[in-house]
């Protein structure tokens, strides 16, 4: 089993007459709303801060991008940008999980990063286009490739987020406090030679089926050498894991997925299911957007038997 490329890949390049996105576009979060795909794209340009960027299609290949960012840096805490957007609408109001890379750290102890931190952000909006920040996720830790459940799990809402080196389970009542009591570790890198031996996270949305939540997850190697691969989660209890096939559903092959701004690097914030086919949207080589695909009841009958 695995993924099948596009054949007019990449399918989303950057835009060297726009001073904010001339270097590098790369893993959005994918929405599929009233018969239209929403693209939220991570975006560089001359100042190599990343910013969110719009666009708009009605197949997923062919996108009219708005001229200006959607989201851009509002203070010291994602003054070095915002990075890795993921979209998911629940109840008819729309989230973004990203995140926030800053000068300023927040919590206690040492900066999480050089110069700064990072705050695995919520957001939501009502029109896809303006967005409210309500938060992150957590503070004062290493914290990213966060996404929202489409719905609430036994009452509350429900996100993935990766608290290294495993990926965590966490709930939270509005969006706002997500109390550590109720965080929860959920799987993490495997052991020996494997694809997914150094580091995991997740992807896109979680997609609901009568097996449980289906999971495209991202990890690499010694070597670097991000793959993707899935993961079955019990529906009623996320923290369980039902299936994890071994080998990965998609890797670096195309020349700009084996090169770019980083080499081998095929990252996934996107996986939105229309009409049975599950669009996998990526970012190549830290640079351009592609996008492969399967259906998906292959991808079920790969996270059940394989
Ligand atoms: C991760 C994230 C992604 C990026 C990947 C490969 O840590 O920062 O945005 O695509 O590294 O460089």
């Amino acid at each position: 089993m695995r993924l099948q490329r596009h054949p007019v890949n990449p399918v989303f390049l950057p835009d060297p007459a726009s001073g904010w996105q001339c270097y590098n576009v790369f893993n959005p979060g994918v929405l599929y709303h009233k018969g239209l795909f929403h693209m939220f794209y991570r975006a560089q340009g001359l100042d190599w801060v990343s910013r969110i960027g719009y666009a708009v299609s009605p197949d997923g290949v062919h996108w009219n991008a708005l001229r200006q960012p959607v989201l851009s840096p509002q203070d010291g805490t994602d003054s070095r940008g915002l990075e890795d957007p993921r979209v998911v609408e629940i109840d008819g109001v729309f989230f973004m999980t990203y995140t926030a890379y800053g000068r300023q750290f927040t919590g206690s102890g040492e900066p999480t990063h050089a110069g700064g931190g990072i705050l695995p952000m919520v957001a939501r909006s009502e029109n896809l286009l303006e967005w409210e920040r309500l938060g992150p996720i957590a503070v004062g830790e290493d914290n990213k490739d966060h996404v929202l459940f489409p719905r609430k799990i036994n009452g509350r809402f429900a996100a993935l987020h990766r608290r290294r080196p495993n990926v965590w389970l966490a709930y939270s009542e509005d969006l706002r406090a997500w109390p550590e009591s109720l965080m929860a570790p959920i799987y993490g890198p495997r052991k020996d030679n494997w694809w997914d031996n150094t580091s995991v996270g997740s992807n896109g949305v979680p997609i609901e089926t009568e097996h449980g939540w289906l999971l495209l997850n991202h990890a690499y190697d010694q070597k670097n050498v991000y793959r993707l691969g899935v993961i079955l989660l019990d529906l009623d209890d996320p923290t369980r894991v039902i299936r994890r096939p071994k080998e990965p559903v998609f890797w670096p092959e195309e020349l700009w997925e084996l090169r770019g701004d980083v080499p081998n690097v095929v990252f996934s914030c996107a996986n939105p299911v229309v009409n049975g086919t599950v669009y996998v949207f990526y970012g190549g080589g830290d640079h351009v957007i592609g996008l492969a695909t399967c259906t998906l009841d292959e991808l079920i009958d790969y996270a059940l038997h394989g």
